[in-house]
């Protein structure tokens, strides 16, 4: 692999161009959208944000593959913090802000990190509780919600101390873990690596053809792959500018793409079905867009009509996963099919094997997608047992996801081989909510499944056979979940049944439940 790597990329912008605004924060809503109240980034603030940054971590003892977990809402601290730990070469841990206590120790413990950030609303909540983690050397609060807790935070270390310090150079060092979950409950971090970043970004700016002039509205959260690699990482790769909403909200998304003449923007289907809907959406002028995006979950047929009915925009349809970031995609120019996520990215490598055997398959027939390219994490970690079951001997990562390709090349995804729901564009392992569940003192078995649903694609849902003599209500499974999950993943119904269909192995058997439950 040649050419520059997404921090030296980064780095010649803000060298050559300091004066381009590169990020600009918007306030709440509630706030008052007044144009002083906006923070406005410029690549040369950046630079020497990230490099206070790195003198701070230093400072704290930051070394080469430390884990630094930011459990921060999406603000400028936060992205400080990331570019500044992996300009250090060490690794960030981005975190649901919405993670409750009993998940968020689970992964510091996990990923054994030295650091943590968190938000300085949650400082009474979580410092009894971080007092016996290991690793932990410091947790730092702050307060994102003020301006100037970033600067006065970072302003005793001085930025020409970091200057010197060369950027990573190692393609294959880790630099960002990323947790997801799977078929055993117990989430696990993907080693993202620069080269890994590199490939992503080097590929999506050809594919989707990223300019400098280009305004992104950016209203996906940041722990994740889509809003931080493809969104956020993208636009700065691409030397351009994102504004930054905190939150979604339809009406005034649909305002800043026209007001603020935006050219890119990038949701899930929940967000665009949700724009489609919002009173007198075909009034706003976004004629000046170039490119509208979705992924993380399929893009329902009657939602790519209506939204090109509504705004005469067609949503470019894409597909990855944490472990590779973008595999698949739509082309800028050319057919957007419908129903398909397109062809493979450059350098991407995608072939569809029977589920069994891994042959690959002819063209047409439906299988196990598999991927391969410099995009594709090195694996899970701590865990080679679950790299190993991860990866084919030649290197080939098990997607999860069924599909096929017609004989043009576009590959189409039909279903999946892993158990997973995705509600509103998060993956929600059933194994992780099952083994919740069964720690219920009222719950003799369960089986948590996705059931179609308008406004999420999938609703989760907990079908539970109570234990003799009890009588749970749903109410009070559901509040017992959120206790222990993030919100999304807690099950926003719950079915209570006498027994749940079996297999002659004992194992459940979901998709004759999903009929019956889901109808
Ligand atoms: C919020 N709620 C949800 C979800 N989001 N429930 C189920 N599924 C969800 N996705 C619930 C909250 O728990 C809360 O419930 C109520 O909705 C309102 O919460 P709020 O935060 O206000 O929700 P929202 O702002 O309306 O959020 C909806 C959303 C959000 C904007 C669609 O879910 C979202 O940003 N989704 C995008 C996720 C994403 O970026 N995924 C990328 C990962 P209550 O009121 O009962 O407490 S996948 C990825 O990165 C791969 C690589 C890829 O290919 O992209």
């Amino acid at each position: 692999m040649t050419g520059p790597t997404f921090l030296e990329r980064l780095h010649a912008l803000c060298e050559r161009q300091p004066d381009k605004v590169a990020l600009i924060f918007l306030p709440e809503e509630g706030d008052g959208e007044r144009l002083a109240e906006r923070q406005a980034i410029t690549y040369g603030e950046l630079e020497r944000l990230v490099r206070r940054g790195m003198a701070f971590l230093q400072a704290k003892g930051v070394e080469k593959g430390d884990r630094v977990a930011l459990q921060l809402p999406k603000s400028l601290p936060f992205i400080i913090l990331h570019l500044a730990v992996m300009r250090l070469e060490a690794i960030s841990l981005p975190l649901n802000p919405g993670y409750p206590p009993r998940e968020l120790l689970y992964f510091l413990d996990d990923a054994q990190a030295k650091l943590f950030f968190a938000a300085d609303t949650a400082r009474s909540a979580l410092s009894p509780l971080l007092a016996d983690l290991g690793s932990l050397e410091e947790t730092i609060y702050l307060d994102t919600a003020n301006g100037a807790a970033l600067a006065a935070l970072l302003a005793p270390y001085d930025p020409a101390q970091a200057a010197s310090l060369p950027i990573p150079q190692e393609r294959d060092a880790t630099c960002l873990m990323i947790y997801t979950s799977g078929t055993t409950g117990r989430p696990k971090g993907a080693e993202l690596t620069h080269g890994n970043l590199t490939a992503n970004l080097d590929a999506l700016h050809e594919a989707w053809g990223w300019r400098e002039d280009d305004v992104l509205l950016h209203v996906l959260p940041i722990f994740h792959v889509h809003g931080l690699i493809v969104a956020l990482h993208g636009a700065l790769h691409a030397g351009a500018t994102a504004l930054l909403l905190p939150s979604f909200d339809a009406r005034r998304t649909l305002q800043l793409l026209q007001d603020e003449r935006c050219t890119v923007f990038m949701g899930v289907p929940a967000i665009h079905r949700r724009l489609v809907e919002v009173e007198g959406a075909a009034g706003y002028d976004l004629s000046h867009m170039r490119l509208l995006t979705s992924g993380s979950d399929r893009l329902p047929d009657d939602l790519f009509h209506r939204f090109r009915e509504t705004f005469g925009h067609t949503l470019l349809e894409r597909y990855g996963m944490s472990e590779t970031g973008m595999l698949i995609s739509n082309p800028l120019h050319g057919e957007r099919r419908v129903g398909s996520v397109g062809l493979p990215l450059p350098g991407v490598e995608v072939r569809i094997v029977d589920p069994e055997t891994e042959a690959p398959l002819p063209d047409g027939e439906v299988g196990a997608v598999q991927v391969r390219g410099a995009n594709v994490c090195k694996g899970y970690w701590r865990q080679p047992e679950k790299t190993a079951e991860a990866f084919t001997a030649d290197g080939w990562l098990r997607t999860g996801d069924l599909g096929l390709r017609e004989p043009d090349g576009y590959i189409t995804l039909k279903g999946r081989s892993k158990d997973l729901v995705i509600s509103g564009g998060y993956n929600v392992y059933p194994p992780e909510v099952e083994l919740v569940l069964a720690s219920h003192p009222a719950v003799a078995a369960s089986a948590v499944i996705g059931c179609p649903d308008p406004q999420w694609g999938e609703r989760v849902t907990a079908v539970i056979v109570p234990k003799a003599g009890s009588a749970p209500t749903a109410r009070e499974i559901i509040a017992y979940c959120r206790e222990r999950l993030v919100s999304y993943k807690a099950p926003r119904q719950v079915i209570f049944v006498e027994a749940l269909p079996r297999n002659a192995l004992g194992k459940v058997q979901k998709a004759a439940l999903r009929e019956t439950i889901c109808g």
